[in-house]
């Protein structure tokens, strides 16, 4: 979006239930799609904290039908929380409605708007601080995969249809080496080439799904460390944030991101290759939390994918950051010119570090499933 939202924010406020005025707003968080601001209000009982979030049109091109899940998904959240006797405040997200009782509003460019609860004493990591929280984290996406596993009403809609549909994916990246709509496909050869070469692997969780050997589930879709909310002085996962791609999916989807993003040596767009890489180590700390949150409900068939998944989405991902630079950066935010690249390049090598363990991966995700040490 290259309209400044800052200036709508006076203008959305009013519209939203809080008793009380808006004295100031920062951006916040490290998202590539949405504006998010972190916004002080003074009410009858003090200072009061709100996160309001324009949503990126762009990408998602229904937001009537996504807030219409997050809806419903946050409030089945809320409730299964308040009956296991938790704090439904802290452990869930909690959408404030707007004065009409909507769950977004529009600016005056036509912008969406929506408005959460902001939970006080908690932070987010960009990268994880210890193993522990990596432990954390993993479980935390593993309990929400539990938590809404019941949901009632029927199939949440897709907020981007085919958003994981690997196979789909490549085809998109084949169309971008092919359009070369930026003249960048002969400088990045070799990259593109390592990706056309495991096409193969594009096909197998969809092909799965579509035969029913694996279930669809209620997943989250972003499962980076970055989207956990940690309370900050017991160090503890409280919930996951960042409900925009809840959707209908594999478990697989949740638990492959979550190692492409959390098991990485450096950041996802380190321009330095020689810094990026796949450690074993972080590796084990998400399968251990995520097994463990998952075990008494993931299928067998689920459960022997788990390593391979982590291999496909890293795959997904690499195609989704070529196939952006290739298109001329038409999608993720970019902060240089080669930022695409660069990420493309983390995911590559990533990939390439996976494929020399996988015999590894797969031993530790048995481990985590029968409950025997990881020496
Ligand atoms: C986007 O906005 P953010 O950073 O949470 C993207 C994810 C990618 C991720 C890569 C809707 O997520 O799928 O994995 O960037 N979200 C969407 O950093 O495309
Ligand atoms: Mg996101």
């Amino acid at each position: 979006m290259t309209n400044d939202p800052t200036h709508f924010l006076a203008e959305i406020a009013p519209e939203f239930h809080i008793e009380g005025r808006l004295v100031g707003a920062a951006p916040h968080g490290s998202g590539h799609i949405n504006d998010t601001y972190l916004a002080v209000y003074h009410t009858p009982r003090g200072t009061e904290r709100f996160i309001h979030q324009r949503i990126n049109h762009n990408v998602f091109k229904q937001p009537e039908l996504l807030m219409e899940n997050i809806r419903r998904v946050t409030d089945y959240a809320r409730e299964q929380i308040r009956a296991a006797g938790g704090n439904p405040e802290r452990e869930a997200m909690t959408l404030v409605p707007t004065r009409e009782g909507g769950d977004f509003t529009r600016d005056s460019a036509g912008g969406y708007w929506r408005t959460y609860l902001y939970v006080d004493g908690t932070r987010t990591y960009d990268t994880a601080p210890d193993l522990h929280a990596v432990y954390e984290a993993a479980y935390a996406f593993g309990a929400f995969q539990k938590l809404v596993a019941g949901l009632p009403g029927g199939r949440l809609h897709e907020t981007i249809p085919n958003f994981h549909h690997t196979r789909k994916r490549f085809e998109a990246f084949l169309g971008a080496v092919q359009a070369d709509a930026a003249g960048r496909a002969a400088g990045v050869k070799e990259e593109i080439d390592f990706l056309l070469k495991r096409e193969a692997d594009a096909s197998v969780v969809v092909d799965l799904l579509a035969q029913g050997r694996l279930p669809e589930r209620v997943t989250h879709n972003d499962t980076k460390i970055n989207n956990v909310l940690f309370d900050g002085s017991s160090g503890r996962a409280l919930c996951v944030i960042d409900l925009d791609t809840v959707m209908p999916g594999s478990a697989l989807y949740d638990f492959g991101d979550m190692v492409r993003a959390g098991a990485a040596r450096g950041a996802e767009d380190e321009p330095d290759p020689a810094k990026a890489g796949f450690d074993l180590s972080l590796f084990t700390q998400l399968a251990r939390g995520y097994v463990s949150a998952v075990r008494d409900f993931l299928t067998l068939a689920e459960i022997e994918l788990l390593a391979f998944a982590a291999k496909l989405i890293t795959y997904e991902q690499a195609l989704r950051f070529l196939g952006d630079y290739l298109n001329g950066d038409t999608y993720y935010k970019i902060h240089r010119p080669q930022h695409n690249l660069e990420r493309a390049r983390t995911q590559i090598r990533m990939l390439q570090e996976m494929e020399d363990q996988m015999g590894l991966m797969e031993a530790i995700i048995d481990r985590c499933y029968h409950k025997e040490p990881i020496e």
